[in-house]
């Protein structure tokens, strides 16, 4: 039971992250032979590694309170050691993928109607064309689970992944109690998407009802698509001080939320005194932040890669307090709908905060007065 008399060997965490990011490029680009990839990509990767010995990156896991500063971000060879969104125990046994027939499980309209009202806000699922989508929710069956069931257990092979129609199910990993899920959300993807044993426990609080779905229909259907989303957005996610507040899978969560948009130089990305419907970080580019003072908008602010923005009117529920524009060429950016904020950056409270406090004082040196950009807190 104690965390001493269950340990085992000790697994260097860089071996586990070598191979873990290596099983993930290899599925997902497929190549036809295991060993010739191996060694190209073990190749590309010793001759991208820093000539001089390792640098100290002991300071990475600090979490810098300036963290809109530019120097804050890391250099682009660091994120290659930085601890990776993917760094979950792997084991890195062969895949059994196979090819069979995708099962169907007929319902009625009305189990339908509750199964496509359950699955609306899953991530994983945003990204799937119409066809895929009906494939998904043809293969989908209903599980009923009693007070005190065991869903999944730690360290099993993964059978199906499972979204949540009703039912408090808490989460457990080494008999420690580490999440809880209320009537919403999904659980099972890890170990079919990383092809490892399970990561945690997860039990029944309550009576409730799960939909699931099988690890043949997730691995042909969804494995692709949620990999790569994945592994898309881990350099992003990887070089914003701030999201150094969350735990691996709830960065790994909050790539599945991401949506990339695109906007070409001088193009307006948020307007000052509109209603806010999420937040952005910053993939590529700079954006100019505009204030309206007399007539004119001032520009008070740069923002660059791995920075963020619109955060301010999601914490304050306030109108937009600036306007945001395209500057330099085209910017990409990665946008998270209030929503998904709400759910996925509680971690990252304080230190938004504190820099919406670092907002206050600059606001009253660039216009020597109080503006009330936060008033309602
Ligand atoms: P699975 O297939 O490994 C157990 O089976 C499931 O528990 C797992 O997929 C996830 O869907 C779910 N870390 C790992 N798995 C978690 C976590 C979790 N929470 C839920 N599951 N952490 C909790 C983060 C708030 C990280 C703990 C260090
Ligand atoms: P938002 O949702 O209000 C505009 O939409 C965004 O501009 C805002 O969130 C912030 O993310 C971003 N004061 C207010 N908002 C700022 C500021 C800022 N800088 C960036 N934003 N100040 C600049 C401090 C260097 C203080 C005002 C002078």
């Amino acid at each position: 039971m104690s965390s001493d008399s269950s340990r085992r060997i000790q697994v260097p965490e860089e071996l586990k992250e070598v191979l873990l990011q290596f099983s993930i490029s290899f599925l997902v680009e497929q190549p036809p032979d295991v060993i010739d990839y191996a060694v190209e990509y073990f190749t590309k990767l010793q001759a991208e590694r820093p000539s001089v010995g390792h640098t100290d990156n002991s300071t990475d896991d600090q979490l810098s309170v300036n963290s809109q500063d530019a120097d804050a971000e890391p250099p682009v060879m660091a994120s290659s050691r930085r601890k990776s969104v993917f760094a979950e125990a792997y084991d890195p046994e062969a895949d059994d993928d196979d090819d069979g027939a995708t099962a169907v499980f007929p319902k009625t309209d009305e189990q339908r109607a509750r199964l496509v009202e359950s699955v609306k806000n899953v991530l994983l699922f945003r990204s799937l064309e119409k066809e895929q989508m009906n494939q998904v929710l043809d293969a989908m069956f209903e599980r009923k689970v009693q007070p005190g069931d065991y869903i999944i257990r730690q360290g099993d092979d993964g059978d199906n992944f499972y979204v949540i129609e009703s039912g408090v199910y808490k989460v457990y990993i080494n008999d420690r109690h580490i999440n809880t899920y209320n009537h919403t959300g999904l659980f099972g993807e890890l170990a079919l998407l990383y092809n490892m044993p399970r990561a945690a426990t997860v039990q029944a609080e309550t009576s409730g009802l799960l939909w699931a779905m099988d690890r043949q229909t997730f691995r042909r259907i969804l494995l692709k698509s949620a990999f790569r989303k994945r592994k898309m957005y881990e350099e992003l996610l990887n070089s914003v001080p701030m999201l150094k507040a969350l735990q691996n899978y709830e960065r790994m969560n909050l790539a599945d939320a991401l949506v990339s948009k695109s906007y070409d130089n001088g193009e307006r990305i948020i307007k000052q005194g509109d209603a806010a419907d999420g937040m952005y970080f910053i993939e590529e580019g700079t954006v100019s932040v505009r204030m309206d003072q007399d007539d004119a908008e001032v520009e008070i602010s740069q923002l660059g890669k791995g920075q963020y923005f619109g955060e301010l009117a999601l914490v304050t529920h306030r109108p937009r307090a600036a306007s945001v524009y395209a500057t330099g060429g085209v910017v990409k950016l990665a946008f998270l709908d209030v929503k998904a904020f709400e759910r996925l950056l509680g971690p990252c409270m304080d230190i938004m905060k504190r820099n919406i406090d670092d907002y206050e004082s600059q606001l009253v040196k660039i216009f020597g007065s109080k503006n009330n950009i936060t008033d309602t807190r």
